[in-house]
């Protein structure tokens, strides 16, 4: 599948700082520390709506992790999955009498315009969970003759109880992980199997319902979880630095995920750090497809929101709280904008090296954009009474919001 067209990083000058974020797994803050290549894996959509702020909100984090990373001039092999294929989107086209793979791709299509007027950065792999199907079978083959994972009625589900380090993401207690895994994708009342917990790596094909040669497990279609770690290893290898989503993601999905890799390869962890951000609301209640309470990109845009306000709106959360979006929220990130764009509409103004050193260490001590956002507040705010005589500075400035903050003034 392709990804979307980037837009250009300007070079800053200084040096970058090392990212410190947060890792579930371990409940604190790890400094990251990346070879020359830093890999990251972010979990894509489940394409069959349009992109929503919550949406936009996680993948701003994760944008902000590969800045970070290219200002230390690094490279940054960044993978993304979309789960072309999965019971949300299968639903929703019954539902809508479509067809599931135009609905598929045209919301794909919706996300990629999305985050390119967001200024996101593109993965350099952006893989369908369709297109990942050959690699995936392998792999649940493999675990199945390992011992790893058994058959119920022609199902293939993976046990739990392979990997030792199963419930070191989330470190969930078993009542709150069978309540999360029945909320979220998995079966645990399902009779018969080893373990409630045990997600499915292979369902059989059901009548209606799309399959795929499956070798010896048979034809059927993908589980969720296996699905990015087919993914991932196959374009990034165990031990990678990043594994990324919205912290709806950590149980089951990125638990489920370490085992099978863990299982598979003998190796831990699949991940360094586990990073995951907080959940947007609207009303009171988490954004999400399936309540439909949902603020959209693509609507936002069409009714002529300047895209870096919404990039804007994001940023000015930290990436792990969970907030609301309001319409206050965004006339604050409109005000903003122009307050910005007046400061650098000038030839000269006060001395750039310490915005851009404030910006640097804000991102780097956990992603901290709302102090990004002060520093340049103040400078933008000095420059309006007082002004300055460097020249260039509101250049630096503008370059630095946009190598940093993908916001382009
Ligand atoms: N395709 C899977 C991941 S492999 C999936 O979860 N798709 S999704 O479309 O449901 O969500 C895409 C990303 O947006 C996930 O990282 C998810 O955690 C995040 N997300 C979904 N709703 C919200 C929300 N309300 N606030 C913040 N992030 C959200
Ligand atoms: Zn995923």
């Amino acid at each position: 599948m392709h990804a979307w067209p980037a837009s250009e990083v300007p070079a800053l000058p200084g040096q970058g700082r090392d990212l410190r974020i947060h890792d579930t797994a371990t409940g604190g803050l790890v400094t990251l520390d990346p070879g020359p290549v830093a890999r990251i894996y972010v979990c894509g959509i489940t394409p069959y709506d349009a992109t929503h702020m919550g949406h936009a909100a996680t993948y701003n984090a994760f944008d902000l992790v590969q800045r970070v990373w290219l200002d230390t001039k690094r490279q940054v092999h960044y993978v993304q999955n979309v789960t072309d294929v999965d019971d949300p989107l299968l639903e929703r086209a019954v539902r809508d009498g479509v067809d599931w793979t135009a609905l598929a791709e045209q919301e794909t299509a919706l996300f990629r315009e999305d985050m390119t007027a967001l200024r996101m950065l593109p993965p350099r792999h952006y893989i369908g969970a369709v297109e990942a199907i050959p690699g995936i079978v392998p792999l649940v083959e493999r675990l199945r003759d390992a011992g790893a994972a058994y058959e119920l009625e022609g199902d293939t589900y993976f046990s739990v109880e392979a990997d030792p380090h199963f419930g070191g993401v989330s470190h969930l207690d078993a009542a709150t992980m069978r309540l999360l895994s029945a909320e979220r994708g998995g079966d645990p009342e399902r009779p018969g199997k080893k373990n409630p917990l045990d997600p499915m790596l292979w369902m059989a094909a059901r009548e209606g319902e799309p399959s795929w040669d499956g070798g010896t497990l048979g034809r059927g279609r993908p589980g969720w979880h296996i699905e990015c770690v087919a993914i991932a290893l196959d374009h990034l290898g165990m031990g990678f630095d990043v594994q990324g989503g919205g912290s709806d993601l950590a149980f089951p999905h990125h638990e489920m995920g370490a085992s099978h890799a863990q299982a598979l390869t003998g190796e831990f962890p699949m991940a360094k750090a586990y990073v995951h951000a907080g959940m947007v609301g609207l009303d009171g209640e988490k954004m999400s497809k399936s309540k439909g309470n949902l603020v959209f990109v693509s609507q936002l845009r069409r009714e002529g929101v300047d895209p870096a306000a919404i990039r804007l709106t994001l940023l000015a959360h930290h990436y792990r709280s969970d907030w609301e979006w309001t319409d206050q929220v965004l006339q604050d990130a409109l005000a903003r904008l122009d307050r910005w764009r007046a400061a650098v509409s000038r030839p000269d103004g006060p001395p750039a090296e310490a915005v851009v050193e404030q910006i640097r260490e804000a991102l780097a001590d956990d992603l901290d954009s709302p102090a990004a956002l002060e520093a340049v507040d103040r400078w933008a705010a000095l420059q309006q009474t007082s002004g300055g005589t460097d020249t260039g500075a509101p250049g630096v400035v503008s370059r630095a919001v946009d190598a940093l903050l993908g916001v382009a003034l």
